[in-house]
């Protein structure tokens, strides 16, 4: 096979694509030539902390939107590989819900295991893609960051797998501009400890807003005010965090909401999510959409559906993500290999309605974790991806649960694997206590 397939980006679903590609070769298929162009100077994606905000030593934008002491947010048992357990990566079950360093650890074994690191192109930037209707390939030019050399080549197929919490979408608010104090937006937020002692507004009222507030308290800051636009998290909160309606402007440090209410504030962190950002991309190839369940234009959530020699992994609003990103990749691959065969575009387009309309009718979290369920039943069904999707689904019934019970405590729990049907053992420290998250000491299960 002599067809070229390039992958934007070397995160979890880059790594997903060509640990897909590797296994069907292992098995057996003749695969395309891969290239992975991959802008940062390792792999991971996101979970390649680094301490820089701004721009990198290229002049590059950062991507690392992560921060310090991150633990994640969900059960690592409902992002488990299929073919690869965290029992099999760590030589033993390890607690549910581990710092950054121990899930980069993670990935990183897979990709390392199934020797994918050939493929990837590192410190390389993806400038522009375009279709030519006459070659019927895509033109790619990149440039090598370190050179300073632009390349154009050609490739049968392209595979977007960016991301999109890396360019933060960054409202203004009257008087924030004289704000006496320091101002971010959580893509730059790095390390809670420079909040110790301080009086902290936090805008957003999301994932990031939950957990940016929970560890900057965690951490020492006098008092967390969270501003939502729309709902309150409405969370059981510790003492020290509140929630109020929207800020609508500053008079100094101090911040008026749409209540009527007033604080003092010494910091302001915007939590205000990010947008799906593809300058790369030619205007009609271009992914246009808000964080949601199900962005349009992509049959199967995955297929562009204007010129399926397109695909983007990973752009939905994620409950699910290493396995689903998997499911999506090993789609992806069959299509690929003409393992599959898409509809036509009018039946693409007739599906992708159906689940749009799904999307728009649910009401809850619990919905929420159902509709994803269902789509990644889907997508796996007619490939040889394999994971128990109703042990990934009760994981995050029973999370949802504990976060409602107590938001300080969810972390504490433990949850079952759906690869090995082990159930984790509790940390050796509960999460609020565990100032240190470092690899060493959380794999230390005393
Ligand atoms: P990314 O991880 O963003 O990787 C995209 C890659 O593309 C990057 O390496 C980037 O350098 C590269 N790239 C971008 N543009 C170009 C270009 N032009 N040319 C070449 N390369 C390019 N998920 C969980 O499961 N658990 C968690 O606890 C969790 N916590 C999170 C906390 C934060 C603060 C954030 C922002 C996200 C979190 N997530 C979590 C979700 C996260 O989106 C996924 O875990 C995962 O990183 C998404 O993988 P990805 O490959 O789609 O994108
Ligand atoms: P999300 O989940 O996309 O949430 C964005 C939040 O920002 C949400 O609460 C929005 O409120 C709020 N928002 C957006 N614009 C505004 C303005 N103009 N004013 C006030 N509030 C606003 O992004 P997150 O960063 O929380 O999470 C992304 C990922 O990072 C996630 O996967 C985590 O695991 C980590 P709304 O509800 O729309 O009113």
């Amino acid at each position: 096979m002599n067809k070229r397939v390039a992958i934007i980006g070397a995160g979890p679903c880059g790594l997903s694509q060509l640990r897909a590609f590797q296994q069907a070769q292992a098995r057996g298929a003749d695969i395309p030539d891969l290239v992975c162009f991959e802008r940062q100077s390792d792999w991971g994606g996101l979970w390649h902390y680094t301490w820089r905000t701004g721009l990198d030593e290229h002049g590059e934008p950062v991507h690392c939107s992560m921060y310090r002491y991150l633990w994640t947010n969900g059960p690592k048992e409902s992002l488990e590989f299929g073919d690869y357990s965290f029992e099999e990566h760590f030589g033993k079950p390890i607690p549910s819900f581990p710092p950054y360093a121990v899930l980069n650890n993670y990935i990183l074994g897979r990709a390392e295991r199934s020797d994918v690191r050939k493929y990837v192109r590192f410190g390389t930037a993806v400038r522009r893609i375009a279709w030519s209707a006459d070659t019927g390939r895509f033109t790619v030019r990149s440039t090598d960051l370190a050179e300073q050399t632009d390349r154009e080549e050609e490739f049968d197929h392209v595979i977007v797998a960016t991301g999109h919490f890396s360019v933060p979408n960054v409202p203004s608010f009257e008087g924030i501009d004289r704000f006496p104090g320091r101002v971010l937006h959580a893509h730059d937020f790095r390390d809670a400890l420079e909040f110790k002692g301080k009086r902290l507004l936090i805008v957003g009222s999301s994932y990031s807003a939950e957990d940016i507030a929970l560890q900057n308290l965690k951490y020492g800051a006098a008092s967390v005010t969270c501003s939502y636009r729309t709902g309150a998290m409405g969370f059981k909160w510790p003492e020290g965090i509140e929630e109020l309606p929207l800020v609508t402007k500053f008079e100094g440090a101090t911040a008026h909401f749409k209540d009527g209410s007033t604080r003092e504030f010494d910091a302001v962190i915007l939590c205000t999510g990010y947008q799906h950002h593809f300058p790369f991309m030619e205007d009609e190839l271009r992914l246009r959409t808000t964080n949601r369940l199900w962005p349009g234009g992509l049959y199967k959530g995955v297929m562009w559906i204007g010129n399926p020699n397109l695909a983007y992994l990973g752009m939905q609003d994620q409950y699910y993500t290493f396995s689903m990103f998997d499911a999506q990749a090993w789609y992806v691959r069959d299509v690929i290999l003409g393992r599959i065969e898409l509809p036509s575009r009018e039946d693409m387009e007739a599906d992708c309605a159906v689940w749009r309309a799904r999307e728009e009718a649910l009401a809850d979290p619990i919905q929420d974790i159902d509709f994803q369920t269902a789509y990644c039943k889907d997508l796996s069904a007619p490939t040889d991806y394999e994971i128990d999707w109703d042990v990934q689904s009760d994981n995050f019934k029973h999370w949802e649960h504990h976060k409602e019970e107590d938001i300080a405590t969810y972390r504490d729990h433990a949850h079952r694997s759906p690869v090995t049907g082990t159930q984790a053992p509790t940390h050796h420290t509960t999460w609020w206590d565990a100032l240190d998250d470092s690899l060493e000491t959380f794999m230390d299960n005393r």
